[in-house]
C-alpha cells in the first residue's frame, strides 16, 4: 500500500524482519518520527536475494529509502544515511538531542554501533524469534558486551534524564541499539538492572512489538 504524503513518497526496502538488524534500525527511526511510507521485505538468505536487492539497491544491500516527489527521485542507501534523512525531512520528531554535547555523544556512539562490534555481531547475531542458551563468549565479545552496556550507562546517567531513553527522548541512538537489545534477550545475556530497565522500554516501544510480531509471522509462528 502507498501512502501519499503531500506530493512526496516514501518507499522503504528492508530485509526479513527477523534477521535484518540494519533494516530494523532504519525502519524504527522512520515510524518513530512518524513518517509515511510504504515498506518492501526482501527475502534474505535466498538464492535469489542479491539479485533482488540488486534491481532496487545500486549498493547491493538494504536498507533503501526511495523518495519520490515532482523532483523525482532520489535513492538514500545505508542504515545511518537513511536516519539522518528522516532526521532532516521529519524535524518535529526531533530524532537527535537538542543540546549539542547530547547530540554529539548520541551520533558518536550511533558511529560506533555503525562502524564497530563486528565480533559481537557474529558471535551473537540478531533472530529475533530465536531463544538460545547462553554460550560460552569469547573475551573480545565479552569486553564489546561490556562496551555497550558502560556506553549505555553514560547516556543514561548524563543524557537520559526522566525520558527513559539514551538521550531523554527517543533519538537515533535507541535506533542504533534497538537490534542489540533483542540480541541480548535471544542469546540469554543478563544486564543489570538499569540496562535491564532500558531494553524494556525499547521492546516495549509499539513499533518494536509489531516489528516482532511480524518476524514471528514470518516464521510461521503466532503473534502474541
Ligand atoms: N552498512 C550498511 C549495512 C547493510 C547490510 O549489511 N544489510 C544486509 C541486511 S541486514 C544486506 O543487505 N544483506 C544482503 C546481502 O549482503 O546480500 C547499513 O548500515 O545499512
Amino acid at each position: 500500500m502507498q501512502h501519499a504524503q503531500s506530493e512526496t513518497r516514501y518507499t522503504l526496502f528492508i530485509g526479513t524482519k527477523n534477521f535484518s538488524s540494519w533494516s530494523l534500525r532504519a525502519w524504527l527511526a522512520a515510524r518513530m518520527a512518524g513518517m509515511p511510507f510504504s515498506e518492501v521485505v526482501i527475502p534474505l538468505r535466498q538464492p535469489e536475494t542479491k539479485s533482488a536487492i540488486l534491481r532496487h539497491s545500486p549498493s547491493g544491500k538494504i536498507p533503501l529509502l526511495v523518495i519520490e516527489s515532482t523532483n523525482g527521485k532520489q535513492l538514500v542507501w545505508d542504515s545511518l544515511a537513511i536516519c539522518e534523512s528522516v532526521a532532516e525531512r521529519f524535524p518535529a520528531a526531533q530524532l537527535w538531542p537538542d543540546d549539542p554535547a547530547a547530540r554529539g555523544e548520541a551520533r558518536s556512539i550511533s558511529a560506533e554501533m555503525h562502524s564497530g562490534f563486528p565480533e559481537l555481531r557474529t558471535a551473537l547475531p540478531m533472530d529475533i524469534v530465536a531463544r538460545n542458551k547462553p554460550g560460552v563468549l569469547t573475551e573480545t565479545v565479552q569486553a564489546q558486551v561490556a562496551r555497550i552496556l558502560g556506553l549505555w550507562e553514560l547516556a543514561l546517567t548524563q543524557f537520559g534524564g526522566g525520558g527513559g531513553f539514551l538521550f531523554g527522548r527517543f533519538s537515533i541512538a535507541d535506533a542504533f541499539y534497538a537490534p542489540v537489545v533483542t540480541r541480548f534477550v535471544t542469546h540469554g545475556i543478563e544486564l543489570p538492572p538499569r540496562q535491564q530497565a532500558y531494553a524494556e522500554r525499547v521492546l516495549a516501544l509499539p513499533p518494536m512489538r509489531e516489528w516482532a510480531a511480524a518476524a514471528r509471522e514470518e516464521r510461521g509462528e503466532r503473534s502474541e
